[in-house]
């Protein structure tokens, strides 16, 4: 069954709880205070099943004190009804309201004329050429408008026909999103704890889910999940829900927080935004103090302008009507995600001044006034009622992949600062990969410009090391590292290097030299290099002894040392405890150690004496080596006699 979250807007004493009252049966306003006083102070909740179709009613309070609270209410409705008494018309919360209806997008709605009752017919048609006035241009432009008196019943009929009329256009909410839901209320109930309810705008909530209350990141489980009054195994996006958590208590939540998939959003306190500023509104001012609304958050920061200053060093405001890009800085933690549409209020009086879309939630420390800062937010824009989302999102990556430079954007970055949804960050990856415009490493994507500058990079100071330093076989791999990626996730800069030896252009060891490298040895070097490499290829087990080598192959001492050293670096020299062997001898003794276990099974046993009779080697050579199979894990050592492992 189709569910509509439906919200009332308009001036305060117009019929909006009435209203609801006459639809649902269920009288809105729920608090003691608000039975006293015959006012909505705070957001009332009924439901109501209308042909077929589930409408969830957010009845809004209507006075400008309480606009906070009305803010809490609209923020997840899929369909406005700008309540508007007949007898008294349009009024200030009735512009107010619907201003921020239109801020926040709200897609589709209707107007019902209130207290037609007492209204009579050329009120009335007054009433309406005021209404259509205001809604010209706008969403509400050419939508229903209906006379209704919930006194007497009269057209309330013609209402519910509206409404479901309306209802059609609504489109379902993002049921795969990531699972968010804004808190607008908590409370306990006895034997149950804890509840909290909001309308679920993404995603979808099942009973034991494991969940976060955010800001503050705590982890809560889902003990039951109630829709429209009825208990259900899951809610999904676009109804209203009421979720019975554990782990938490009523004290330690409420309305401003959202409950929420973990990890899927970091909690800021800035913001890159657009703004719209209202067009009655005074301009918005550089630094000018604000309330954040989001969600079902109010929050106090400061709006900064983006932009150059003008001529006279000042930072031009944004006039009533303009548009711009702001950083909003914010006194306390929001959960924000790009897309969110929010509401500035000034700070006092509390007015309703402008509004906008987030479009990077997490923004670099960048400066605001430089040309590239502006440039990044014409990319970052979009309008996602226009836009092609996917390709909004790829565009939004990227960016968010060049500021991330060698430290790559983690994959989770694309759900939690691009607004890409959890179930599309692979395909949006692969196709980011296609187009060659990043390079995923490990569980971070790269942009291919810097990706290719950190190669160059390598490139160019291996071709520097080895014109410098001839006789060194490369740069030790840590050291490159350091010196040109020390900032970069380290799988970034292994993806360099093995990119860079699968072209053919590098060899990697613990140094790491172009592949075209050869040692600038003299004459005598080779030699020396050549005869000893013999020496100990021939000796094998039993190799020569370095401190006679030069006796022995006939070049001066001061060049063995030196070849020595080379080849051990090189690794075809191994030391073993004092000794040293050649590479190719150490390998094939752990070949046939290892096969004496094909032959005698399981039971593979070696001791020193068995050792030295079947590789003919002394002692002396039997204990190091025999060692050095055991750190090699080749052999284990138990007591006298070695296993073969
Ligand atoms: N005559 C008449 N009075 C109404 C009608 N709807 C609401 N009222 C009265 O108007 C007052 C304000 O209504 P309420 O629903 O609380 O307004 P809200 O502030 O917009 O929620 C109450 O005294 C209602 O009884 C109507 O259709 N006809
Ligand atoms: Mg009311």
């Amino acid at each position: 069954m189709k569910s509509i979250v439906v919200g009332t807007a308009g001036h305060i004493d117009h019929g909006k709880s009435a209203l609801v009252h006459a639809l649902t049966g269920t009288d809105p306003d729920r608090l003691k205070e608000e039975k006293a006083r015959g006012i909505t102070i705070d957001l009332g909740f009924a439901h109501q099943t209308i042909d077929g179709i589930n409408f969830a009613f957010v009845d809004v309070p209507g006075h400008e004190r309480f606009v906070k609270n009305m803010l809490a209410g609209v923020g997840g409705i899929d369909l406005v009804v700008l309540v508007v008494a007949a007898d008294e018309s349009v009024m200030p919360q009735t512009r107010e309201h619907f201003d921020i209806c239109r801020l926040l997008r709200v897609p589709t709605g209707l107007v019902a004329l209130t207290k037609s009752d007492l209204a009579d017919a050329d009120t009335l048609e007054l009433a309406r050429l005021e209404v259509r006035e205001l809604v010209a241009g706008s969403f509400l432009d050419g939508a229903p408008i209906v006379p209704v008196s919930a006194r007497t019943g009269d057209g309330l009929d013609a209402f519910r026909q509206a409404l479901v009329e309306v209802s059609r256009a609504v489109q379902g909410r993002a049921v795969h999103g990531v699972t968010r839901l804004p808190i607008d209320r908590v409370f306990s109930m006895k034997g149950f704890g804890t509840v909290i309810t909001g309308t679920l705008v993404s995603g979808r909530i099942a009973v034991d889910d494991e969940l976060a209350v955010a800001p503050g990141d705590r982890l809560v489980k889902v003990r039951g999940v109630q829709v429209h009054g009825l208990r259900q195994t899951e809610t999904v996006a676009g109804q209203r829900s009421a979720v019975n958590l554990s782990g938490v208590e009523v004290e330690e939540i409420g309305r401003g927080q959202a409950l929420l998939a973990p990890g899927t959003f970091v909690e800021t306190r800035s913001a890159d935004a657009i703004v719209d500023v209202l067009p009655g509104a005074r301009p918005l001012k550089h630094g000018a103090r604000v309330r954040f609304h989001q969600g079902t958050a109010e929050i106090i920061g400061r709006v900064a302008l983006i932009g150059p200053v003008g001529p006279d060093r000042a930072v031009p405001a944004i006039a009533a009507g303009g548009r711009a890009f702001v950083r909003l800085r914010l006194e306390a933690p929001a959960v924000l995600g790009r897309g969110d549409r929010y509401i500035l209020r000034a700070y006092s009086p509390p007015l309703t001044i402008a509004g906008g879309l987030i479009l990077d939630p997490q923004p670099p420390r960048t400066g605001i006034r430089s040309p590239a800062t502006l440039e990044r937010l014409r990319r970052l824009e979009f309008d996602p009622s226009v836009d092609n989302r996917a390709e909004a999102e790829l565009r939004a990556a990227l960016v968010m992949i060049e500021d991330a430079g060698l430290a790559g954007l983690p994959l989770d970055a694309l759900t939690s600062r691009a607004g890409v949804d959890p179930t599309s960050v692979g395909g949006r990856a692969d196709s980011l990969v296609g187009a060659m415009q990043a390079v995923r490493a490990g569980d971070v994507l790269v942009s291919s410009a810097i990706f290719t500058r950190l190669k160059d990079a390598i490139i160019k100071t291996l071709t520097e090391h080895h014109r410098k330093e001839p006789l060194s076989e490369g740069v030790p791999r840590e050291e490159l590292r350091e010196h040109l990626a020390a900032r970069a996730h380290p799988a970034v800069f292994d993806s360099a290097l093995g990119n860079l030896t699968a072209a053919g252009a590098i060899s990697v060891r613990d140094r790491v030299a172009l592949a075209t490298h050869r040692l600038a040895l003299s004459p005598e070097e080779e030699r020396a290099r050549g005869a000893i490499e013999r020496a100990y290829r021939d000796g094998g087990l039993k190799p020569p002894d370095a401190a006679s080598i030069a006796a022995t192959t006939g070049v001066s001492a001061a060049v063995a040392d030196r070849m020595l050293k080379l080849l051990q670096r090189q690794k075809v020299l191994v030391r073993v405890d004092v000794l040293l062997f050649h590479e190719d001898a150490l390998k094939q003794l752990k070949a046939e150690v290892t096969a004496l276990k094909t032959s005698a099974g399981a039971a593979a046993r070696i001791d020193v004496a068995t050792f030295k009779e079947r590789f003919g080697v002394t002692r002396k050579f039997a204990i190091p080596l025999l060692e050095y199979l055991d750190r090699e894990r080749i052999t284990r050592r138990m007591g006298e006699t070695r296993v073969v492992l």
